[in-house]
């Protein structure tokens, strides 16, 4: 297998040539839709009143809550007004929708629509949520081992608090959508989502259309990260609704702006925990109780929660732990997925545990993670009861350790950090376990169609969506190995619901994984089609080789013998014991064609063997985990609180990687946004609820000039990894999880200086938490507040 292919859109997208939805030319006719949305972040919707914004030249209608046939959506439960009409829960809520000619006209119009509404207390935080009592659903607990006896005996006991903000997905491309009317009621909707299926259903459902009636189909998208897995949906239907209503094609795109004031973002969670651990550091209990911010309706908090409670472990055995989780409700955009899907809020928790653990122990905190690491027999149970088999954890802890010469530049450091004034170092080690499947068991399933054209070029349809990850070459990259053809041959066309139905969402990593498996599927039906044909074909002299079109000869049924002796290799065809004797792939598939044999399948695949029983909290919900290792350097300016990675070493376990360029994309990607989401992005709110960092001008992700200059990205050799496609593992969440090495070397540092304050120490560790840090003002701050 050809393991570096390049991305399928490299070419296209350097050139500016890829086609997005906001690409579609003008169509004549189209109608732009504006939204007026709540400026309020509680309050009861009085009245809207349309009359100034229709005398506007160039509006064409307006709608509100009562167009809809069901004015409800929901990932989980439908708790979601589409358009709020009663009760308004968060600023940037839909209210109401205009159409016009052109964008600039609907959003004047928009504008000049009046809502009267009546303002009432808003919650934004998770403190006031608790003490309103203001929560979604029941607290969900974890237990294992004999947690209440332990707790007596445990020779140490730390307590303390971990606050973690959110962040913004900050995709390049803003929710988008245009959708087309066809004659009886039908509708073709063009989404910027992952989630192609959930488009259908909420639109047919809010239109009350059967989902036979509606066709969802992506291209591409512009990133996504999470934010499109269920919040595409919403936007789709404001959209639809007015191709429903008007007969004509509509267009809604949200400005920047618009999109981050109104867009669900990675849950805030504040995270009160109890340790116990012996005098080596060993941990003996770990009490922890989650809570986290979900804002105005439950979308996918309750998922990202459990994810959370279930990387509460990180890669460390926990012999005895009880994990409390609650969800707040609070008036915010409903909080989503995002890459890491709570994993990294809960990984948070224990490695700030590590670093208390070797402050109180005064050790290196990389003892204590060696310590306490996952092994074998006795020491492989996690707390939710999955045995960690195939544990390369040990192996990537010691390699990158020794590469990155981790105690040596501890040392340096040391020596540096007294030496100098102004200006402070601090290095970590952390790793991941990410444990691969969608923790819901049934979707982990997919569905692929596999299309054989005469010229021997092969198309190939799934349900995974590309967002910029690979997910594409990858899987053309597996059809061409079962061919054994040029991946150039193999074209993966846009995804759509008319060709793949009940697909899951492209995410939980496990994009490839899945439809890679089902087009493996189909594409090896197809094989077992031809190596029938081929067999015979071949093993005929020259004489007797069969006149296609006279033969009475059938081939045209699916077989399940296989046909070891053909061979399929390079573009060729033929038998192992007459390798001279060679059909051409394209020549091939002209007589399979003339012998009625199907040059199309459907494939189908599901993941073996997990299971999870939410109520007891225990099971094997996951395939297997996708390891790794970081460790980072950071210098800190004392006088300004800034920040700078210095040197970062990534040593990764993907098993055996499909596409090794892609996976470096994904591994140095997914990096660089962690970092972002523990130094430098930081969300703030107004006291009235609005999101206040809603551009680049007052959310700062990472810029080119925070690469780290010294940036070295590794992987270990895995063959043991026998579970998944081709023994590859999952890439694209868990190097996000990586970059808590860097907020883990920003606390060492600043501990160096001051070494009381750290352990409040928030997540992001910004200029101006590290300043406050550093400098002891601001006494009577509360973490608690940002949340
Ligand atoms: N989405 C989801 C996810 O619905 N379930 C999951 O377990 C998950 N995990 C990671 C990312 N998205
Ligand atoms: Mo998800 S956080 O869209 O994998």
């Amino acid at each position: 297998m050809k393991i570096s292919a390049p991305h399928d859109s490299a070419k296209t997208h350097v050139t500016g040539l890829s086609q997005f939805i906001e690409d579609y030319p003008p169509i004549r006719g189209e109608l732009y839709i504006g939204i007026a949305t709540s400026p309020v972040a509680r309050g009861q919707l009085q009245d809207i009143d349309f009359s100034e914004a229709a005398k506007m030249d160039g509006v064409h209608s307006f709608y509100k809550a009562s167009d809809f046939q069901h004015n409800c959506w929901g990932a989980n439960v439908k708790d979601q007004p589409i358009l709020a009409s009663e009760q308004i829960s968060y600023v940037g809520e839909p209210i109401a929708l205009v159409a016009a000619v052109n964008q600039q006209v609907a959003d004047r119009a928009a504008e000049k629509i009046k809502l009267m509404i009546e303002k009432q207390d808003a919650i934004l935080t998770i403190k006031e949520a608790r003490r309103q009592g203001s929560f979604f659903q029941e607290p969900v607990i974890y237990q294992c081992g004999n947690f209440k006896e332990v707790l007596e005996q445990a020779p140490h006991v730390l307590e303390g608090a971990f606050y973690c903000k959110g962040q913004d997905h900050f995709y390049l491309e803003s929710q988008s959508v245009i959708t087309f009317p066809d004659e009886n009621d039908e509708l073709l909707v063009h989404s910027s989502t992952q989630h192609p299926s959930e488009v259908q259903h909420v639109v047919a459902h809010s239109l009350g259309l059967s989902l036979n009636q509606v066709v969802c189909q992506v291209k591409r998208m512009g990133g996504a990260f999470g934010g499109k897995e269920s919040q595409a949906s919403h936007y789709a239907a404001l959209c639809a609704l007015v191709s429903h209503k008007t007969k004509k094609i509509a267009r809604l795109h949200l400005s920047k702006d618009d999109d981050m004031i109104a867009t669900g973002k990675r849950h805030p969670f504040l995270s009160e925990y109890r340790v116990g651990f012996d005098k080596e550091g060993s941990i003996q209990f770990l009490d922890v109780k989650l809570f986290s911010n979900g804002g105005a309706f439950l979308d996918l908090s309750a998922p990202v929660l459990q994810r959370a409670m279930l990387h509460i472990d990180n890669a460390y055995f926990l012999p005895h732990a009880r994990i409390a989780g609650r969800v707040c409700r609070t008036n915010l955009p409903p909080n989503t997925a995002f890459r890491g899907f709570g994993g990294p809020q809960g990984v948070g928790v224990i490695e700030n545990i590590m670093e208390e653990i070797a402050t109180f122990l005064n050790v290196d905190p990389l003892l204590i993670r060696e310590r306490n690491l996952y092994g074998t027999q006795g020491r492989n149970r996690t707390h939710y009861g999955q045995i960690v088999e195939n544990n390369t954890l040990p192996q990537l802890f010691s390699q990158l350790a020794a590469q990155c010469q981790y105690y040596q530049r501890q040392e340096d450091i040391r020596v540096f950090n007294c030496k100098n004034r102004g200006c402070v170092r601090g290095l970590a080690l952390t790793p991941v376990k990410f444990g691969i499947s969608f923790t819901l068991k049934h979707l982990n399933q997919a569905n692929a169609l596999v299309n054989v054209h005469m010229d021997g070029t092969v198309q190939v349809s799934t349900g995974a969506t590309e967002m910029g990850q690979g997910v594409n070459i990858k899987i053309a990259q597996i059809v061409a190995d079962v061919f054994g053809i040029d991946v150039n041959q193999v074209r993966i066309m846009a995804t759509s619901t008319e060709k793949n139905h009940n697909t899951s969402a492209t995410a939980a990593s496990s994009g490839s994984d899945l439809n890679g498996s089902a087009a493996r599927e189909a594409a090896s039906l197809i094989k077992r089609r031809l190596a029938k044909y081929a067999s015979y074909y071949l093993s005929c002299t020259k004489q007797q080789k069969p006149d296609p079109i006279s033969s009475g000869r059938e081939f045209g049924d699916d077989s399940y013998e296989s046909f070891p002796e053909v061979c399929f290799h390079q573009g060729q065809v033929f038998l192992k014991h007459k390798p001279k004797e060679k059909l051409s792939f394209p020549k091939l598939i002209k007589l399979a064609y003339t012998n009625r044999i199907s040059l199309g399948a459907y494939g189908h695949y599901k993941t073996k063997n997990i299971h999870f029983d939410r109520s007891k909290g225990q099971g094997s919900p996951f395939l297997y985990f996708t390891n790794g290792v970081g460790a980072s350097e950071v210098e800190i300016n004392e006088y300004t609180g800034e920040l700078k990675v210095l040197r970062v070493d990534i040593l990764m376990d993907l098993g055996r990687p499909l596409n090794v360029g892609v996976d470096y994309g994904q591994i140095a990607g997914g990096f660089i946004q962690g970092m972002g989401w523990v130094t430098c992005e930081d969300l703030h709110i107004s006291k009235d609820g609005k999101y206040l960092t809603h551009s680049p001008t007052t959310y700062k992700i990472p810029n080119i000039q925070d690469i780290p200059r010294c940036f070295n990205i590794d992987l270990i050799e895995n063959k043991g990894n026998s579970k998944n496609i081709h023994g590859s593992k999952a890439v694209g969440e868990p190097p996000f999880l990586l970059a808590l090495s860097i907020w883990a070397a920003a606390k060492k540092a600043v501990k160096f200086r001051n070494p009381q304050r750290t352990s409040t120490m928030t997540l992001p560790a910004t200029s101006e938490e590290i300043l406050r840090l550093l400098t002891d003002r601001d006494e009577n701050y509360e973490p608690e507040r940002l949340l």
